[in-house]
């Protein structure tokens, strides 16, 4: 009886434990520039990851893979805000991933991936519209 009873006080200074850790201190992403499947224009870019916490901005990590496929870490901006991971990146247009690992300050390390495209932005002065009637003698 004894026993039985210190078992289930341990149990139950367990599920204490557990519920008292600072589970959401985790960094998660809130928002970010460019967004998940979003896209930004081709040239030089600043990339914004905003989190809901505050982060360890030297253990934290964006990895940016382009269309060459070959993955570089970027610097991380000394003047990110203290829960943000701002970085420059020089853009062509295709398809990239940048993966995000963030450190939060309760020591655990969250990670994502956010897929986005680069486009030319240059709508407007591509190949000229050909005139109506132009090629229609041949
Ligand atoms: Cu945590």
């Amino acid at each position: 009886m004894t026993r039985r009873c210190l078992l289930l006080v341990a149990v139950a200074a367990g599920v204490v434990m557990g519920m008292a850790a600072p589970a959401s201190a985790h960094a998660i992403l809130t928002t970010s520039t460019p967004k998940p499947d979003g896209t930004l224009v081709a040239g030089h870019q600043t990339l914004r990851f905003d989190y809901n916490s505050r982060i360890d901005h030297r253990r934290s990590r964006l990895t940016l893979t382009g269309p060459s496929g070959k993955p570089v870490v970027l610097p991380i901006l000394p003047a990110s805000a203290a829960n943000a991971l701002d970085a420059e990146a020089d853009l062509v247009p295709g398809s990239y991933t940048i993966r995000w690992q963030a450190l939060a300050l309760d020591g655990h390390i969250t990670r994502g991936d956010v897929p986005f495209t680069v486009n030319s932005g240059s709508t407007r002065s591509g190949a000229p519209a050909a005139h109506p009637g132009a090629s229609a003698s041949r």
